[in-house]
């Protein structure tokens, strides 16, 4: 450990650091230049600013806001690994937990920026492939050059309705996954201010591969209960989470544990959680409100605003995730969009949405034994 980290953690720990909030518009795809699709979106990444086009009573008058990190249609998968994700990988190493979400309306790339497309062809993968694969590599790639002693173990879930599945239960469990009787997986106080899952499969790996093969597995089954309970995946929530121990030993060669944990986090489709009262009433006719989601935003809210009350408790994934709003997590936010002026309205909400996230502080601390 060099002196600068420990100052700089314990900075961290005093004064607090901002959640890191990125912006990410897609291409236009084939069919929207096809017709021809007018994009009300502009995007200056050296200035870090989004503008959005409005034209009220034939004025064109734009919104611009300003982010960490700004990136493009032009984009490519790697640009945003390297820029806004790498440097959080390499704290996980460090011994931190970090946190990374992906939020925007279904459609705007929020897979594709998380898992991305393409599989992994002789050992290497496709441009494609997105952010998880990446820190998957990362973290063996820099295991492997330090030649640290570690053990990892990952775990995979998705949220439906408040309901947690296990992506990587046994065959045994999920065989059965459209009998309506299955029990879902029930989250469970640890005693000491945090949460667990009860029952949720932890697999320990070893190598990069046994992570790809486990991200198949979890993926496939994904899509099984998909098909069987006629979700709709645009309103689930999928965690991917790897925790590592890594074994250091002091220049006075006494042993040291650092744990760090990277929790990747694709949330469901964030169209329906606008701030107009009377589409929010028509979502929650239709059963489609997403709790989970609707309670992300209240605790956002009341973080900013520096409210008394905060409603972590409101919904799984607040109760899932507490630590890295507000806690001792380092925390970054993709907000992905179109550039599409059909879009523009829920454009306008994820960006008013993610510029508040910015101002929510949270005290990283290094877990060290
Ligand atoms: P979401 O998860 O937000 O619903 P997807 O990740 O499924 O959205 O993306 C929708 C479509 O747009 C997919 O076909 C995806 O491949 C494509 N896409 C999304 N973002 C990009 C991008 N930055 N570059 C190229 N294609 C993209
Ligand atoms: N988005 C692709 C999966 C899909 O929906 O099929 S890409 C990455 C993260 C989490 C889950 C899956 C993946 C993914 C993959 C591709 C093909 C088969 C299984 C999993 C992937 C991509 C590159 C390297 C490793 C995993």
């Amino acid at each position: 450990l060099r002196s600068g980290d420990l100052n700089s953690s314990r900075h961290d720990r005093e004064k607090g650091v901002n959640v890191q909030v990125a912006v990410r518009c897609r291409p236009l795809n084939e069919d929207e230049q096809r017709v021809h699709t007018p994009v009300v979106i502009t995007c200056n990444e050296i200035k870090r600013e989004v503008s959005a086009a409005q034209f009220i009573a034939s004025k064109q008058i734009d919104r611009t806001f300003v982010f960490d990190k700004v990136f493009g249609p032009t984009s490519k998968q790697k640009d945003l690994f390297d820029h806004a994700v790498s440097p959080i990988v390499n704290e996980v190493l460090e011994g931190y937990n970090c946190t990374i979400f992906a939020y925007g309306q279904t459609g705007t790339g929020k897979t594709y920026t998380m898992e991305g497309g393409g599989r992994k062809k002789n050992g290497e993968f496709s441009s494609d492939a997105g952010v998880i694969p990446r820190a998957v590599q990362q973290i063996f790639d820099i295991l492997e050059a330090q030649n640290a002693e570690y053990s990892m173990k990952v775990t995979f879930l998705e949220l439906y309705n408040e309901e947690i599945t296990d992506l990587l239960a046994p065959e045994e469990c999920s065989k059965y996954i459209d009998d309506k009787s299955k029990k879902p997986l029930a989250l469970m106080e640890d005693g000491r201010g945090g949460v667990f899952v009860r029952g949720l499969e932890e697999e320990i790996v070893c190598t990069a591969n046994e992570i790809y093969k486990i991200l198949e597995k979890g993926s496939a089954r994904r899509r099984t209960a998909e098909t069987f309970l006629n979700k709709q995946s645009s309103r689930s929530h999928s965690i991917f989470c790897i925790t590592i121990h890594i074994k250091e030993c002091t220049p006075e060669g006494e042993e040291m544990i650092k744990c760090g944990k990277l929790n990747l986090v694709d949330l469901a489709g964030s169209e329906n959680i606008s701030r107009s009262g009377a589409k929010e009433e028509r979502a929650r006719e239709a059963g489609e409100i997403n709790k989970s989601l609707l309670t992300l935003g209240r605790v956002i809210n009341s973080l900013v605003e520096h409210a008394g009350h905060v409603p972590y408790r409101e919904s799984k994934l607040t109760r899932l995730l507490r630590d890295s709003l507000g806690g001792k997590t380092k925390t970054c936010i993709i907000a992905t969009i179109s550039p599409s002026i059909h879009c523009l309205e829920e454009t306008l909400n994820t960006l008013d949405y993610a510029h508040r996230a910015k101002n929510i502080k949270n005290r990283p601390e290094i877990n060290q034994k």
